[in-house]
């Protein structure tokens, strides 16, 4: 590893402390280094607050003249909730910076290394790159399409059901393993749901993880409910958080919209399919319009199903318990090819063992 490799790592490790809870910003780290000595270094924590090298510049003060910066994304050029970092960085005396990835933000992308150079300063691009990228997989994904990346996160035995033909869920995997989804959902800025989970299990769709408090930022709740059948008094429209609900109607007999909003739930109304169903995609394309840059959906076997059948799913996250039922509700429904060559499948794949359960990751394959 090269020692700019080795510093734009250091600068990847601070970036990822902001995990969760930069949205719709990325994660950005960086570090500032004079004759080999890190003498600043920074990291953006949260959309609004100081951008990664401020924090650095901060820390660097005088020193800054002369060094060389190394940032895990490329500096910005626009006045967005805060003044441009180029600006920062130009006026600052740096000599040197080094970019692991450019920024697809329109307002940015390359205007930001332009302005660098415009001014002297010896700009290079790419080290770490990929890395840089991975760290930010919602974020580019979000630029690239408008929506958020969507990791579809599930528990099932080993003979694949979730829940028996009763409804019984509670619980698949170990309180380890599901400690661990309470991480992940740490790293989403919103969950999603379908009526059919809300009705079954009643889920309460908050972070809860010891030593952090329940009044910490919570991720945006939000239930696929085609018809209007959300119970007002269930529990995604109690406690920390707020709720928004999608639908293709805007009321039901017994004005139910009213009492969903009485409980502080948002309705949003979208496109429906031919069947009435709420329609995917015109949900996914309204939540990143309202920059959620991804979404953790923790959905049955109808969403799940859904979201599958139209490869809306980026990552998946799928928990396996030694268990083994014989029948009950399968994790996915409406997708049934013939042929196992029309199976979907995970590229990148990992797996870990969380207590006595197995957690596999993968991405969904876009060929
Ligand atoms: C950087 N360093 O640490 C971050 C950058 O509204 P603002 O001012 O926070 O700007 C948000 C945009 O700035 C965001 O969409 C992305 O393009 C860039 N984020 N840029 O130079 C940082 N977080
Ligand atoms: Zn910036």
């Amino acid at each position: 590893m090269s020692e700019a490799e080795r510093l734009m790592q250091i600068a990847l490790r601070l970036a990822e402390l902001g995990r969760g809870q930069t949205s719709p910003n990325p994660m950005v780290g960086a570090v500032i280094v004079q004759h080999g000595e890190i003498v600043g270094q920074g990291a953006h924590l949260k959309a609004g607050g100081p951008h990664a090298e401020v924090h650095a510049l901060r820390m660097a003060g005088d020193r800054a003249k002369g060094a060389t910066v190394y940032v895990t994304l490329e500096p910005c050029a626009h006045v967005g909730r805060t003044p441009p970092c180029a600006d920062a960085l130009i006026e600052a005396g740096v000599a040197e910076v080094v970019v692991a990835c450019t920024d697809p933000n329109p307002e940015v992308s390359g205007a930001g290394i332009r302005r660098l150079q415009q001014a002297g300063i010896r700009v290079t691009v790419g080290v770490l790159e990929k890395q840089a990228q991975a760290l930010n997989e919602a974020y580019f994904h979000w630029r690239a399409t408008g929506r958020p990346f969507v990791v579809w996160k599930c528990a099932a035995t080993l003979d694949g059901y979730i829940a028996t033909h009763q409804g019984d869920s509670r619980y698949v995997t170990s309180p380890e393993a599901r400690q661990s989804v309470h991480q992940l959902r740490q790293e989403h800025p919103a969950i999603a749901v379908g009526v059919g989970t809300l009705l079954a299990d009643n889920p309460q769709l908050t972070i809860r993880l010891q030593g952090r408090p329940l009044n910490a930022w919570q991720p945006l709740r939000v239930v696929f409910d085609s018809n209007l059948r959300s119970r007002p008094d269930a529990e995604v429209f109690q406690g920390p958080g707020k709720t928004l609900i999608y639908t293709s109607v805007s009321d039901v007999k017994g004005g139910r919209a009213a009492q969903l909003q009485a409980r502080g739930a948002e309705i949003q109304v979208v496109e429906a399919d031919l069947h009435g169903r709420v329609l995917l995609p015109a949900a996914l394309n309204d939540l990143g319009q309202r920059g959620l840059t991804s979404v953790l959906v923790e959905a049955g076997p109808t969403v799940a199903g859904a979201l599958l059948r139209d490869r809306l799913v980026d990552k998946v996250v799928y928990y396996i318990a030694p268990k083994l039922l014989g029948g009950g509700m399968t994790a996915v429904q409406g997708r049934d090819p013939e042929r196992m060559s029309e199976a979907l499948r995970l590229t990148r794949v990992s797996v870990s063992q969380i207590g006595p359960d197995l957690r596999v990751e993968g991405y969904v394959s876009k060929l």
